[in-house]
């Protein structure tokens, strides 16, 4: 039984229970009709309330369903249904009501919530638009401005908001919602006409709309979904519901069966998915993390040292100098200053957040911390005089961990008696910003220590994903193929600024000449001058190390905008004489396949050694860790959806080393997803 009814005197009470989030599956959707219909057919009935049981009032439609056959009653008619009850119906609503939930709260006749219930739209999120009539309701409740910011943006509202602006109509004791919401259904129940959002007049309001597309625009870049949502709170204005109903259904079967849409909904699971650790059972015994030591205060160290801060997790953070000890508590501090500017901390919580940072020059300080997170030099001998000191400091137990980029956590690891002790913990510049986490597994990392940091990785609001041991483990490994040959396409005639526009036109926030001024020119480089072996060699040995030196692939001005350099043509063109390097004319799409598929290549590596738990993990990382368009749901998706035959042909075309896993899917009409 999914949803219980109850009778409390002359109120029906209908209470849905269909955990984790409460989901409107089919047959809660069935058990609620049936409620409506119960209601209808008993005159001792005055009011009818619907609640949920768990965390949450409903969360939304239930996504697992999406693709497959539907199954009557669909949410469109149960909401018509509810609202077209003769009966009020009060939505008592905690936890979070989005997406189909929302829709059934506002066809609903009364709303009252929890103060800490949120309320929201997210299918935007999902490449979709809510499909109940959500988009024709809540702009005739909310007006178009507020409607607009809910179901195109897709982020939720606190109920004290959603009050004010006239989606909820009460708010309920935060440990007396059904008492509450029963007294309010009897309050309500006699007046007449029922309150019915459809019903309400809605006039056009061309300001807002465009204010809000103005806001949006470089948000929105790329996908399809905010559009429609858009056009549909539009049709809503001066349009009667009947008709603005059926053109939400068009524009949401529209979404539903286009790839963006497929490609958020896959990176939504898989998101999930990605926290699963093969081999281990969910229940395995974590280490309590009571206090975290970071060793290195540089731009990385400063930046975990503030996740963990955040979190509320007390942190000792060890340099060797002095200077470079107050440089990098005072850019934390600096860090936090900034984000209160914006409204997104308060000085309160910045106080509370440095008070946990106990700065120290003594390695001997991390005596007592359960986890120790190194950030110093990419150099491997530098991490194994560490890690063999660590072992000698650490308490029994503790996690020792790296946030190296490349280096072989196996290495690492033998510098200690402890190897299963040791893992690596990748975090992506910016670390307090870039929500990508890679946890390294080594061969001896303990199933505990892995849980833990699995665990702690939520704690502090990062998306993990389990990576093995190898050069770059997945992210920077797939990075390498993509940047090396970017370089190879410089030398046969393409230009920085063609092969950042193809990328960036794909969706990614920048293209590989960019990130490289960025992250500077100068990273990894060999630092003599006088050897110069490539064009990188060449900018680095001039000083052009990227936006820090306002001089790097562009030239920058004082506010870093990009301008392409006539000094970086005149290198290229320099080292295509110097290397004799036959020029053609290169098209973009040659730039796709020669940047792009070496990636999708590079993958099907990674995992044919193990090195990803799944293809899905490898999305996740592009994701998170570089922006790769969620629209597109990762190399891997993209991959699929472009054809792996079609990308093994272009593989072929340009002399790439196909990977069998590769080869092997496409010949046989297979997938990397599902
Ligand atoms: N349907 C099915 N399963 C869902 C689900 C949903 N709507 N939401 C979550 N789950 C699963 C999730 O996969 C995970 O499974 C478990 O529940 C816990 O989720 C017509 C078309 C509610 C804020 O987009 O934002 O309504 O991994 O790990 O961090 O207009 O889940 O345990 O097997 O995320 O506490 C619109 C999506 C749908 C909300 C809770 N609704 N969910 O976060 O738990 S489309 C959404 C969330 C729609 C209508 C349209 C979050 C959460 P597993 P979790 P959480």
């Amino acid at each position: 039984m999914s949803v219980t009814i109850h009778r409390h005197g002359d109120i029906l009470i209908a209470i849905a229970d269909n955990p984790p989030v409460n989901a409107l599956s089919a047959p809660v959707r069935l058990e609620l009709k049936a409620a409506i219909e119960q209601a209808a057919g008993d005159a001792s009935i005055r009011a009818v309330v619907i609640a949920c049981a768990g965390r949450t009032f409903f969360a939304g439609a239930d996504i697992t369903e999406f693709g497959k056959p539907p199954v009557e009653p669909l949410l469109p008619e149960l909401v018509d249904m509810i609202e077209g009850s003769d009966k009020p119906v009060v939505a008592a609503i905690h936890g979070t009501a989005l997406g189909g939930g929302c829709e059934v709260a506002i066809a609903s006749h009364y709303r009252i919530t929890v103060p800490s219930a949120k309320l929201g739209t997210p299918e935007v999120k999902l490449g979709l638009l809510p499909g109940a009539g959500g988009t024709q309701r809540l702009p005739r409740l909310a007006g178009v401005a507020v409607a607009l910011e809910l179901v195109a943006k897709g982020d939720p509202i606190p109920a004290s908001v959603a009050k004010d602006v006239g989606i909820v109509d009460r708010l309920a004791g935060e440990t007396s919602l059904l008492d509450d919401a029963i007294a309010y259904a009897r309050e309500v129940a006699d007046i007449r006409p029922l309150p019915r959002a459809s019903q309400r007049p809605l006039s056009p309001d061309p300001e807002a709309v465009a204010a809000f597309e103005r806001a949006n625009a470089r948000r929105f870049r790329g996908f399809e979904a905010p559009a429609a949502n858009i056009a549909c709170v539009v049709k809503a204005t001066g349009t009667p519901y009947a008709e603005g109903v059926e053109f939400e259904r068009q524009q949401f079967m529209k979404l539903m069966f286009g790839v963006q849409s497929a490609a958020q909904r896959h990176i939504f699971f898989a998101e999930r998915k990605a926290s699963k650790i093969d081999g281990i059972a969910d229940d395995v015994a974590q280490r309590p993390i009571a206090r975290v030591g970071i060793i290195g205060a540089g731009t990385m160290g400063g930046g975990i040292a503030m996740n963990f801060l955040s979190a509320g997790i007390p942190v000792t953070i060890v340099e060797m100098q002095q200077d470079a000890l107050d440089r990098g508590t005072a850019t934390i501090r600096r860090n936090y200053d900034a984000t209160a500017a914006k409204g997104r901390m308060t000085a309160q919580q910045v106080d509370r957040a440095m008070a946990l940072l106990t700065p120290t020059l003594s390695l001997q300080d991390l005596s007592d911390a359960d986890l120790v997170i190194e950030a110093v030099y990419e150099e491997m001998s530098v991490k194994q005089d560490i890690f063999g000191k660590l072992d000698a400091i650490c308490k029994p137990g503790a996690i020792l961990a790296s946030n190296t980029s490349y280096l072989d956590i196996d290495v690492i690891a033998a510098a200690t008696k402890r190897p299963q002790d040791v893992l690596g913990l990748h975090f992506f510049s910016p670390a307090n910003v870039m929500k990508l986490l890679e946890i390294v597994r080594g061969a001896a990392t303990a199933d505990d220590v892995l849980a833990t940091a699995m665990a702690l990785s939520k704690k502090i609001r990062k998306v993990a994903v389990i990576a093995g041991v190898c050069h770059g483990f997945i992210g920077n490994r797939m990075l390498e193929p993509r940047q090396v040959e970017a370089m190879k396409l410089l030398l046969e005639g393409a230009t920085p600024e063609q092969v950042d526009r193809v990328h960036v036109d794909f969706g990614m926030p920048m293209g590989p000449f960019q990130m490289a001024d960025l992250a500077g020119v100068d990273i990894g480089w060999h630092r003599d001058p006088n050897r110069i072996e490539s064009i990188r060699d060449a900018l680095a040995a001039e000083g052009r190390w990227g936006q820090k030196k306002q001089a790097g692939f562009y030239d920058y001005d004082d506010r870093r905008t990009a301008s392409n350099s006539p000094r970086v043509a005149e290198i290229i063109e320099d080292f295509r004489r110097k290397t004799g390097t036959p020029q053609h004319e290169i098209t973009d799409q040659e730039i796709v396949e020669r940047t792009l598929y070496p990636m999708v290549n590079e993958g099907a590596k990674i995992l044919a050694e193990g090195k990803a738990q799944r293809a899905s993990d490898i999305d996740v990382v592009w994701i998170y860790g570089y922006g790769w368009p969620v629209y597109r749901g990762g190399p891997m998706f993209w991959a699929d959806t472009e054809g792996l035959k079609k990308i093994v042909e272009g593989l072929d075309r340009h002399g790439f080393d196909v990977a069998p896993l590769l080869r092997e899917k496409a010949e046989q009409g297979g997938r990397f997803t599902s």
